[in-house]
C-alpha cells in the first residue's frame, strides 16, 4: 500500500484525514498516512525550528537541521522516496501531476511555514540517489504555509488510487469530460429532485428518458461552460 509521510509544525491541520473518502481509504488499508511533528526534531528548551534570514529581510526562515532529521527518520529504508516540498515558487500542481503521484509508493510532504525552508534541504535531497525532489505550488495565490496545499494534493491523489472510489465509473466519466491536463472541458450542470424548486424547473430533456438526447444535451452544456472559463 502507498505510504504518505507528512512533516509539519501544525499536525492538527491533518485531523480531517480521518473522515470521508480519505478516512475510509485509510481504514480499508488502501493508503498509509503518517503525520510527524517537526518540533520533535528541534533542540533546546524552546524547540526552535526557525531563525533570521542570511542577507537580511523580513520574517523568519525554517532551519535545515530539524528538516534533515525528520526526513531521514521517515526514509530510513532502501526504496525510492519522492520528497514533495511545497513552495510558492514550485511547479503548478495539476491533474496530470496528481495521476503521476498516485502511482508512487512513498511520498514525503514537507510542509513549511514563515518565509520558507532553508534552500539547502531541497539541494541536499536532490543529490541523494534514493530521492526525487519535487518543488510544488497548488496555484497562484498566497497561503501561509504548505499544510493546506498538502491537503489539496492528498485529496486529488488519493481518490485516484485503485479501490478508493467505490464506483470506478466516476473516474471513467471524468476522463471524458477532462482533457489530459485536467482542464478545458468542464462538467455539465447537475439536477436532482424536486423537479421544480423556487419556480425553477429542471431542463425537460433530463426527464425524457431519451438517453442519447440527454448525452448530447450534457455535452453541449459542458462545452458552453468550458468556453465561459479563462
Ligand atoms: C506558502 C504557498 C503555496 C503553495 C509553502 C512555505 C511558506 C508562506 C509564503 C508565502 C509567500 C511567500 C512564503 C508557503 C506556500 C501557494 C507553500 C510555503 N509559505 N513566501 N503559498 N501559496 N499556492 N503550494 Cl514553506
Amino acid at each position: 500500500m502507498p505510504r504518505y509521510d507528512i512533516i509539519t509544525i501544525f499536525p492538527d491541520y491533518f485531523s480531517t484525514l480521518d473522515i470521508s473518502l480519505i478516512g475510509k481509504a485509510r481504514t480499508a488499508g488502501l493508503v498509509d498516512i503518517e503525520i510527524h511533528d517537526l518540533r520533535d526534531h528541534a533542540e533546546g528548551v524552546h524547540k526552535s525550528v526557525d531563525d533570521t534570514p542570511y542577507g537580511g529581510g523580513a520574517g523568519m526562515v525554517m532551519s535545515p537541521e530539524p528538516w534533515g532529521k525528520a526526513i531521514d527518520e521517515v526514509t530510513s529504508n532502501e526504496i525510492i522516496h519522492d520528497l514533495i516540498v511545497l513552495t510558492p515558487a514550485g511547479k503548478k500542481f495539476d491533474q496530470s501531476m496528481a495521476e503521476q503521484f498516485s502511482k508512487l509508493e512513498h511520498l514525503v510532504f514537507a510542509c513549511g511555514r514563515y518565509e520558507g525552508i532553508d534552500h539547502r534541504v531541497t539541494e541536499y535531497y536532490g543529490t541523494q540517489p534514493t530521492f526525487r525532489v519535487h518543488e510544488v505550488s497548488i496555484g497562484d495565490y498566497v497561503l501561509n504555509g504548505g499544510e493546506v496545499a498538502t491537503l489539496v494534493m492528498l485529496e486529488a491523489i488519493i481518490r485516484l488510487i485503485p479501490g478508493v472510489l467505490g464506483n470506478p465509473e466516476s473516474l471513467a466519466e471524468e476522463s471524458h469530460t477532462l482533457t489530459s491536463n485536467g482542464e478545458a472541458i468542464v462538467e455539465y450542470p447537475n439536477y436532482t429532485k424536486p423537479a421544480i424548486w423556487r419556480e425553477l424547473s429542471v431542463p425537460e430533456i433530463l426527464l425524457s428518458g431519451n438517453h442519447a438526447a440527454i448525452k448530447g444535451y450534457r455535452h453541449e452544456e459542458a462545452i458552453k461552460r468550458s468556453q465561459n472559463r479563462e
